[in-house]
């Protein structure tokens, strides 16, 4: 199958291209602009935020892993991503579907990464669900207090750490020991959890990306019914 990014016309690529570069250095208002001219000229948000965003991060990963790029820089950069998904923030949310279920969604207790997490957000609300985001640094008690509160039927736990994944796994076992995880499907993701890690922790499933995130929601949706 022809890779996606082949059939954009070379302009939009260097669109593409320039706002990954934009990003990268952590200038907001030129990555924002881009999203708007975007838009303009007809891109889906999905398009803007594979190309534009989320590549240009990976690259920021990258290289902030080869110790290329340090915190403050990585930070700008995350500042500006956040800055851009405002703008896209209502064409993901405001879809006018009717709501489906409530959500609760979090990053776990010692992790302040929280990019992906809104965008799964964002893109429940859009798909109809009522979410309850809880932010970051999320400990079990907030998670089970929260599923009571709104009683919601799915929950989203995300991990960027390879030291904080394990804590999906104790919010599990309280799941279990209060009673709720019959009633709560429970769906994680993030950059270090596979699909194995998922299964051995007992979750319901592992979402690669936010739109993994939305079909397994709507299908765990259907199935209750
Ligand atoms: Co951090 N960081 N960071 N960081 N940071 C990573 C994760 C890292 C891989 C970078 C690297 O070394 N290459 C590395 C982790 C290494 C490891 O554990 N294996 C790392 C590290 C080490 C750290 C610190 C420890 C650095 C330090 O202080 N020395 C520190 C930890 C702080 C803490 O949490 N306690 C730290 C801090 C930061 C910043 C604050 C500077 C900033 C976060 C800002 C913020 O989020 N507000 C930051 C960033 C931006 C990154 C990278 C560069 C980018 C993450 C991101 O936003 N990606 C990241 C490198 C990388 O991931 N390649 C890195 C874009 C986002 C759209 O993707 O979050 O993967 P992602 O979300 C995807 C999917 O994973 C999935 O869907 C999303 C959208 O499609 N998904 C879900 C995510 N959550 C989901 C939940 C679901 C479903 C799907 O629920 C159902």
């Amino acid at each position: 199958m022809a890779d996606p990014w082949d059939t954009l016309s070379p302009e939009l690529q260097r669109h593409y291209e320039n706002m990954q570069d934009d990003l990268y250095d952590g200038l907001g208002q030129p990555v924002v602009r881009a999203t708007r001219q975007a838009l303009e000229r007809g891109q889906p948000p999905a398009n803007i935020l594979a190309y534009g965003l989320v590549a240009g991060m990976d690259v920021v990963g990258k290289d902030f892993g080869a110790g290329v790029l340090f915190v403050p820089e990585v930070l700008r950069a995350a500042n500006a991503m956040k800055a851009t998904m405002e703008v896209l923030r209502p064409l993901l949310v405001e879809t006018g579907v009717p709501r489906i279920g409530t959500a609760v969604i979090g990053t776990v207790k010692g992790d302040i990464h929280d990019i992906g997490k809104n965008l799964v957000a964002m893109m429940w609300e859009g798909a109809g669900f009522e979410v309850i985001n809880l932010g970051t640094n999320v400990d079990a008690d907030k998670f089970i207090n929260a599923l009571r509160e709104h009683r919601a039927s799915l929950l989203g736990m995300s991990a960027l750490l390879t030291t904080t994944m394990p804590y999906m796994g104790t919010v599990m076992e309280r799941l279990r020991a209060e009673g709720l995880r019959e009633k709560v499907k429970v769906l994680v993701g993030g950059a270090p959890l596979n699909e194995a890690f998922a299964e051995d922790i007992g979750a319901d499933a592992y979402c690669k990306d936010a739109a993994e995130a939305v079909t397994a929601a709507r299908a765990f949706v259907a199935l209750s019914r």
